[in-house]
């Protein structure tokens, strides 16, 4: 999904009732239909990470932007899965170095666990997507509390049960 005319006959198919906007269950049906197994929860992740105007779903110019998102990812996956169509957590915490992401190894472990659904240290392209979603949306989420660019923050219990919540997957 390259080019912006094959992305907009895609989307205006997944936009069956011709709305303009594609819902969180529209786009999860859309990304099974290629394969991909997402959640619900983690559809919405997506859309909230794009929904520029905070109406819940996506326009064709938020897909655009979370496509282009998700191609990064999937770039930093088949770099690495060497045919095998998964990667294993070293593999995988090299991907996401690629994407921009350097976590230290508890951080990583955990979060790599978390998005390995079978449990079988084996990440496919849909749970290494989940990982990258819950990741981003994370630092999204983080770089609004470090106003100060320190790359650390304090939160009060209630701000932690904020972040907590916004990021569950
Ligand atoms: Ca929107």
């Amino acid at each position: 999904m390259e080019n912006r005319a094959i992305l907009r006959e895609w989307f205006d198919r997944v936009d069956s009732q011709k709305t303009g906007n594609i819902t969180a269950a529209q786009l999860k049906s859309a990304f099974a239909v290629g394969n991909l197994q997402f959640s619900l929860s983690v559809v919405q992740q997506m859309i909230r990470m794009y929904d520029f105007d905070s109406n819940g779903t996506m326009s064709f110019e938020e897909f655009f932007e979370l496509n282009k998102f998700l191609l990064k990812v999937q770039q930093a996956f088949s770099s690495l899965e060497r045919g095998r169509g998964f990667l294993v957590p070293d593999e995988a915490y090299e991907a996401l170095v690629k994407i921009g992401f350097s976590l230290d190894s508890p951080a990583f472990y955990t979060v790599c666990e978390s998005f390995d659904q079978t449990k079988s240290g084996k990440l496919r392209l849909d749970d290494f997507i989940s990982l990258c979603i819950f990741v981003q949306s994370a630092r999204n989420l983080f770089n609004s509390f470090d106003t100060s660019k320190q790359g650390r923050v304090t939160l009060d219990f209630n701000q932690f049960i904020y972040c907590t919540s916004n990021c569950r997957i």
